[in-house]
């Protein structure tokens, strides 16, 4: 295995004969022109590259990157086609605080967003933004969200000074000559700007993974924009991720009737040969690249993924919600995806794969915690430094990710680029107590309610102490692009234009008993819990009520060995605690100044009576 060394050359030949700028001669294409014009006079880059996506650009824009030292090139042999990413230490997650919605009045970002004043957020971006392309290539890449062309598909362009930003956006969008083609027709499309804000002085070396300690993530809603500046990793610099499909797009659709959501897609198919279409709002790093991909351990039974990350839903003629995933690829946390928790996403990751911040093998294949069961003598760890079992930091970085085409899942649909009729919508945590393995809802108010009160202890997708309990509303509490409470309101009136609408659960893979054990097994297991959904939609399951909503009356325990103990445990609810939980909701929902809809706030008083009356036993 060789590491190529870092050139000091800022532009690589490889790309040398890409990147021309198209000609399409209508008005539209010189608007995009002029824009991309505006930000090179800002950003000042040696030069514009226009990315055509074709694979030999591609090939083209991985080989300048290994020169330089970003990637390295994984063991052909092992690994066909891959390469590993480490960024700086100082560079490895979302950053919530560094966040902002710029909205014209404070209100329309709500207490759960950092506001930023529009007018002034500008001049500090002018600011940060001036120069910071220097001595770089600025890629302009036009992207579609959704396949292109489709009828809930939207176009973006991002602007970026990172071929590691491009190359990802490449697999998790759909990127090429076609999309420009449609701006150039006047298709609308959204402008995003990105920077990794380390411009570089004439002969200057470059470093593996440039970035900038100063840190902006900014949107525009009234105005459909992205500026992000400083970071190179994930939903930072891949700016059609969380900032556009989310963000940007919770505004689109609470303007035009829609809703963009934190939710994986799958289709479920009975031993019957039924298909049903569930969608799953679960906080970052708990469990949708698991559930996307569960291969159910009960016989007849068959899981087709459709999106692990993204839905975009909007009614349709016939009163029904439908879906789709936006993105094109997924890029998932490896630790913990293994073998024995989700072995088609390992076999996802066979070849073509960029890797981030994972460990590295002697053979140049890539390693993390929870990939194998044994664990490697020797690695090269996330910061490239040696590393052995006894060394007592992990190997790979907590939130080390994989990139990768969607199409590439054993599992993914036939059809998983078309609109679905959503069946059954799960919201679910990282719960060690009080939420139960699975609730029904009593209808979608109810359901809605649920979704508005999800709890979560954090994880390293983001900053912040990993393990502490935080609210995530719908798991969208870092990606709402507006005043949260105006977003329930949104969903309460979604329930009121779609007739037939999908039935709402709550779950809870990650109860834990007294001695800190996982009391539910996961992953293939959770197949379990869909099995019962599934029947109680076909009025074949039977539940038992209780106030926080409906329990399975029996669960399917055949072949796992969960004691009738520790089910009890799964399932326990105590009105004290949970009382407890409904004060602390009602101190929550204060903090939105009288604007949570009344349907929610019935709800918590409607639970609230129930818990006491089920306390007074
Ligand atoms: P984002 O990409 O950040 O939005 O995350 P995600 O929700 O797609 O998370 P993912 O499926 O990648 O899971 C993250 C972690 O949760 C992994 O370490 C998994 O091993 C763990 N996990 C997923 N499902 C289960 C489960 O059923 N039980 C337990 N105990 N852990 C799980
Ligand atoms: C998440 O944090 O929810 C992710 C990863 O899916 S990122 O794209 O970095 O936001
Ligand atoms: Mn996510």
């Amino acid at each position: 295995m060789t590491i190529a060394e870092p050139t000091t050359l800022a532009h690589p030949t490889h790309l040398a004969e890409y990147g021309t700028q198209p000609e399409y001669g209508t008005a539209a294409f010189d608007e995009l022109v002029d824009w991309v014009n505006e930000i090179a006079a800002l950003t000042k880059p040696d030069r514009i590259h226009w990315v055509d996506g074709s694979d030999s650009e591609r090939q083209a824009l991985l080989g300048s990157m290994v020169a330089q030292g970003t990637l390295i090139k994984l063991n052909e042999d092992k690994r066909p086609n891959s390469y590993l990413a480490r960024s700086g230490a100082g560079d490895v997650a979302r950053l919530e605080s560094r966040t902002f919605i710029a909205s014209e009045h404070k209100t329309d970002a709500g207490p759960t967003n950092n506001w930023a004043d529009p007018a002034e957020m500008r001049a500090t971006l002018d600011g940060v933004f001036d120069g910071s392309m220097r001595g770089r290539t600025m890629f302009v890449v036009p992207f579609s969200m959704g396949k292109v062309g489709g009828p809930i598909s939207q176009l973006g362009v991002q602007l970026t000074d990172s071929p590691y930003a491009v190359a990802s956006v490449e697999v998790m969008t759909r990127v090429g000559d076609e999309i420009t083609e449609l701006i150039a027709d006047g298709t609308p499309w959204v402008r995003t700007v990105h920077s990794v804000g380390h411009p570089l002085e004439l002969g200057e070396a470059d470093v593996a993974w440039p970035s900038n300690d100063e840190k902006y993530i900014v949107h525009f809603p009234d105005t459909l924009e992205v500026f992000s500046f400083g970071s190179g990793y994930g939903g930072n610099a891949i700016l059609a991720k969380k900032c556009f499909a989310l963000r940007i797009a919770s505004v689109l659709g609470r303007d035009q009737g829609w809703m963009a959501e934190h939710m994986l897609l799958i289709r479920v198919v009975s031993p019957e040969g039924r298909a049903y279409h569930v969608a799953a709002a679960f906080p970052s790093a708990c469990g949708k690249t698991n559930l996307a991909m569960l291969r159910p351990s009960i016989r007849g039974w068959t899981v087709e993924t459709i999106g692990d990350d993204i839905a975009w839903i909007r009614p349709g003629n016939d009163g029904r919600l439908y879906a789709i995933n936006p993105e094109a690829g997924f890029f998932g946390v490896a630790p913990g995806t293994g073998e024995s928790t989700n072995i088609t996403a390992v076999e996802s990751l066979r070849e073509n794969v960029i890797f981030t911040n994972v460990a590295l093998t002697d053979d140049g294949d890539v390693w993390w915690e929870g990939l194998t069961d044994t664990v490697p003598d020797h690695l090269i760890d996330w910061q490239g430094n040696d590393w052995t079992p006894d060394s007592d930091r992990p190997a790979a970085h907590p939130n080390s990710r994989f990139t990768v085409s969607a199409a590439q899942a054993p599992s993914i649909s036939d059809d998983w680029e078309e609109a679905v009729p959503l069946d059954v919508i799960l919201f679910g945590g990282r719960r060690a107590t009080n939420v139960p393995l699975v609730v029904e809802s009593f209808d979608w108010n109810h359901g809605a309610f649920m979704g508005a009160t999800i709890s979560s202890e954090r994880t390293a997708a983001a900053e912040g102490t990993v393990g502490e309990l935080r609210r995530d509303p719908f798991a969208m509490m870092p990606f709402c692009g507006y005043n949260m409470a105006d977003y329930f309101g949104h969903w309460i009136e979604m329930g009121q234009s779609a007739p037939a609408l999908p039935a709402i659960y709550q779950v809870n893979w990650f109860r834990k008993g007294d001695d800190g054990r996982f009391l539910w097994p996961g992953f293939a297991e959770n197949s379990r819990v869909i099995e019962w959904i599934v029947r109680r939609l076909e009025g074949s399951a039977d539940a038992v009520e209780t106030p926080i909503g409906r329990v399975p009356a029996e669960l399917n325990l055949d072949g796992i060995d969960t004691t009738d103990a520790d089910l009890a445990e799964l399932f326990a609810i105590d009105p004290d605690s949970w009382l407890a939980e409904t004060d602390l909701t009602e101190e929550f929902f204060k903090t939105f100044d009288g604007r949570v809809p009344a349907e929610l706030t019935d709800q918590l008083a409607a639970q609230r009576d129930r818990l006491q009356t089920a306390k007074r036993g």
